[in-house]
């Protein structure tokens, strides 16, 4: 079975607590009170971190309340009690934390970044700073860990997207540009959920997301249309239809499902492409004609990548 795709995902956080500050106080023969009750340790930090090898957040799934680990107390001879061990949260390159009202906290867009999520309680003072003859009652308890709900939004961090119709040749593209190897199929509606991998120009390394196919009628419903949000981040969209699609209505349909999301993502570098020009003709001028199978139209567009994003190195 195939394995889901998420990108959104909702946790609880407590970080962990701090331990007690002991109370020791023991009357020495000569009279004196030895009072030596350690301090309790730090209660644990829960970290969020990029582990670049993940590529949803589907392994948060079914662990939506994470802790971490209490404070020890403190210890006889003045000894501070245990840490309580961190808490390392793995999540994938291009993940946003939010608070639930909304508010971002942090993007995470480096490899190996780190955020601190949720901070762990200080632990309490022991009695051992306390005057002889003192009173010896003194002594306090840990703070309570740091609670948070936050909610953590994967939007793939990806420089091209290829966005279009089912069967028109988005999966033998993306395999073409990257090291990528998706399942290609002559049936519809083969990739159920977003795609990414790295192509190469030159020196230079960018990522290519597939979307699944939107934009037929029959389609339109909300998992298509929740897959655009991935398109926040890229700066060209490649337009896909192919020569059994109709005309510029098309395109059409797609510029307009993309805008009813966020007409922002109109600003991007659109390209349009109708693919398999070897078994039918383009009927848009305005578009690049392709033929992945007989490699035609594939120079032109690699002009067009090379100049949105920069890329002077040869090809
Ligand atoms: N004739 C022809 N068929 C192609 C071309 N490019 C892809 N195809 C075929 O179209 C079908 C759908 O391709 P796929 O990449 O899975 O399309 P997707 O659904 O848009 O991802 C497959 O059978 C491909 O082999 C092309 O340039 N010419
Ligand atoms: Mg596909």
């Amino acid at each position: 079975m195939e394995r889901t795709f998420v990108d959104e995902v909702e946790l609880f956080l407590k970080a962990g607590r701090g331990g007690d500050g002991l109370l020791v106080s023991h009357r020495l023969p000569s009279g004196r009170f030895l009072n030596n009750g350690g301090s309790g340790g730090k209660g644990g930090d829960i970290y969020i971190c990029v582990d670049k090898s993940l590529t949803d957040l589907s392994s948060l799934l079914h662990r939506r309340n994470l802790k971490a680990e209490s404070g020890g107390s403190g210890r006889r001879s003045n000894k501070t009690g245990a840490g309580g061990k961190d808490l390392v949260i793995k999540v994938p390159l291009g993940t946003q934390i939010r608070e639930k009202g909304g508010k971002l906290l942090a993007d995470l867009l480096k490899e190996g970044q780190a955020f601190l999520a949720a901070k762990g309680g200080r632990g309490g003072l022991g009695n051992f700073r306390k005057r002889v003859n003192d009173y010896l009652r003194q002594r306090s308890r840990g703070e309570a860990g740091e609670e948070k709900y936050l909610i953590l939004d994967y939007r793939i961090p990806a420089e091209i997207a290829l966005v279009g119709f089912t069967n028109t040749g988005k999966s033998t593209f993306l395999s073409r540009l990257t090291s990528l190897k998706p399942k290609i199929s002559p049936y519809p509606f083969t990739t159920k959920h977003p795609l990414w991998g790295v192509g190469k120009i030159g020196f230079s390394n960018f990522r290519v997301l597939e979307l699944p196919a939107i934009g037929d009628n029959r389609f339109k419903n909300k998992i298509e249309r929740e897959f655009l949000k991935h398109l926040e981040r890229v700066k060209i969209i490649i337009l896909f239809q192919d020569t059994s699609c109709g005309s510029l209505e098309n395109f059409f349909l797609l510029n307009k499902l993309i805008s009813s999301y966020n007409s922002r993502y109109l600003n991007k570098r659109i390209i349009k492409v109708v693919n398999k020009i070897d078994v039918g003709f383009k009927k848009d001028k305005e578009a690049i004609g392709l033929s992945l199978h007989h490699n035609r139209g594939w120079e032109r567009i690699i002009r067009e990548i090379k100049g949105v994003l920069a890329l002077n190195s040869e090809f």
